[in-house]
């Protein structure tokens, strides 16, 4: 009898062990459709890969990391109102860095560990992307782009990111932080339970650290020069010499088609920057910072 149990206990024990550890398929056998397409007929994709061709500004590749990232909904549990989390949150690497990621989905559903912002002459849509359906293990490499940024790097299934499968990637020190990372940084609109009516105004969120606008000095009056080389053209002269080695290093093994796309990249960026400024400043003195001018 007491063997008897015993034994029961040890299959009941076996039994249990079988069920909480779920069974993760390793998509290893994927087939390469070119440009860094990688899939097989069971839920496996890589896309974007690039795991030989440095991003110009590159001179070598600066380190080789591997990292494994786990996505499933347990870990979503210390975030509060989340329901789909990695298990990192950010991410920290050398500019020009050859990264491996093997991306583990613990779900039943489809996950993806999906980067964006890379530069599109060499990734295409600016894509690096991960993806399994159920619970399974899916590998990819990267090489980082030059430069201090920050990179978004999310789930794309609606509505993974919104309710937390969300983190960002820093390449060298990072550009500023991504609103709304689980446990690493605010949210743009955070929850409001006071049931008191939402004012596009009022509650429209403003910088936590005070916008400072640059000095912009008054242009200089248009003096009459008569000499060939005026002030300016040495100024531009100069500037050219100056920029022109880090030129030929940034687009180093680029197109022509691919530097202007990159330039013209680095523009929109620029405008969409100054746009945001402009909308912020716009909303600092219509909304509730209303400056009170003296009476004359
Ligand atoms: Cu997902």
């Amino acid at each position: 009898m007491v063997k008897f149990v015993s034994l029961a206990t040890l299959v009941c024990a076996l039994s249990v062990t079988t069920v909480s550890a779920k069974e993760i398929k390793d998509h290893n056998q994927m087939m390469n459709h070119g440009d860094g397409h990688l899939m097989d007929m069971d839920g496996g994709m890589v896309m974007g890969q690039n795991t030989d061709t440095l991003p110009g500004g590159c001179d070598k590749i600066a380190a080789t990391k591997e990292i494994t990232v786990h996505a499933g909904h347990k870990y979503s549990e210390k975030f509060p109102g989340t329901m789909f989390a990695f298990d990192q949150q950010e991410f920290q690497f050398e500019p020009c860095t050859k990264l491996t990621v093997h991306f583990i989905n613990e779900d039943d559903i489809r996950h993806q560990w999906m980067m964006h912002g890379l530069p599109k002459y060499l990734y295409p849509k600016g894509m690096f992307h991960l993806e399994v359906s159920g619970p399974g293990k899916v590998s990819g490499t990267l090489i980082l782009p030059p430069g201090d940024k920050t990179y978004l790097v999310h789930c794309d299934i609606a509505q993974h990111m919104e309710k937390g499968m969300k983190a960002q990637l820093k390449v060298g020190k990072g550009s500023e932080d991504l609103p709304s990372i689980p446990g690493v940084t605010a949210a743009i609109f955070p929850d409001d339970y006071s049931g008191k009516p939402y004012d596009p105004i009022l509650d429209a969120p403003v910088a936590s650290t005070p916008v400072v606008v640059p000095a912009v000095p008054a242009a200089p009056v248009a003096a009459v020069d008569d000499s060939v080389v005026s002030g300016t053209t040495v100024i531009g002269l100069a500037i050219g010499f100056i920029a022109a080695p880090w030129l030929a290093k940034r687009f180093k093994g680029m197109s022509a088609g691919e530097i202007v796309a990159t330039v013209l990249e680095q523009v929109a960026a620029g405008v969409g920057f100054i746009m945001q400024l402009v909308g912020k400043l716009i909303k600092m003195v219509s909304g509730k910072n209303v400056i009170a001018l003296p009476d004359k």
